[in-house]
């Protein structure tokens, strides 16, 4: 009965207009800004480093509205935007692919965020970002390294994309979607 009542859910899913808080996290220059401006205006940007945070409001497919928090988020500013976790439905974890030191503090990141009580089988996509330049890691050896399977109670996909060209960027959203209303689905 229960699954029948959740396969008629998951047809009826396709008029549920959906609206998400979704957070958009990562390292400084990982590519948040150009991103959220790439998905938002369909064009590169030249962003300076945020400071704060930015926000929009994305339409990324028939009936599903995302309001995007880029938010500065680090060591020192993390006390102060621990708040924006509350009521987040989904996340977008951005990575420079090309800048391979930092994978370490990008993994810490990405942990101590998925450990907040507030993330709690949120679903999130690892964005493989600047897969443009040479020599990029692949998204399947950063996923290896980030280790976000750890986190068993969260669903998440990773995706190579470009945020100056836009490649990947509109498939990995349309995937945070669909995550993100399965997950409404079966929480109702
Ligand atoms: N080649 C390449 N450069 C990128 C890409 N995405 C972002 N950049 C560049 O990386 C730099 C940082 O991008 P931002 O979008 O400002 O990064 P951010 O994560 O918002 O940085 P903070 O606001 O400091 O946290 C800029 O010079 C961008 O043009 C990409 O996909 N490919
Ligand atoms: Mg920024």
């Amino acid at each position: 009965m229960g699954s029948l009542i959740s396969k008629v859910k998951i047809c009826l899913s396709a008029w549920y207009p959906v609206r998400a808080r979704v957070l958009l996290l990562g390292l400084d220059h990982s590519g948040k800004t150009t991103t959220l401006y790439q998905l938002k205006l369909k064009e590169k940007v030249a962003t300076i480093s945020t400071v704060g945070f930015n926000v929009e409001t994305l339409d990324p497919i028939n009936g599903v509205s995302f309001t995007v928090w880029d938010v500065s988020l680090n060591a020192e500013t993390w006390p102060f935007y621990k708040h924006y976790f509350a009521n987040t439905q989904g996340m977008m974890f951005v990575v420079d692919c090309k800048d391979g030191e930092r994978h370490r503090d990008a993994k810490q990141l990405l942990h101590m965020v998925l450990g907040e009580t507030d993330m709690e089988g949120v679903p999130f996509i690892i964005l493989a970002n600047k897969q443009d330049l040479q020599n990029t890691k692949q998204p399947s050896d950063l996923a290896m390294e980030l280790e976000p399977d750890k986190w068993t109670g969260n669903a998440w996909e990773i995706f190579g994309c470009s945020a100056i060209s836009g490649d990947g960027l509109q498939e990995a959203l349309s995937t945070l979607s669909v995550m993100i209303k399965k997950r409404g689905i079966t929480m109702s």
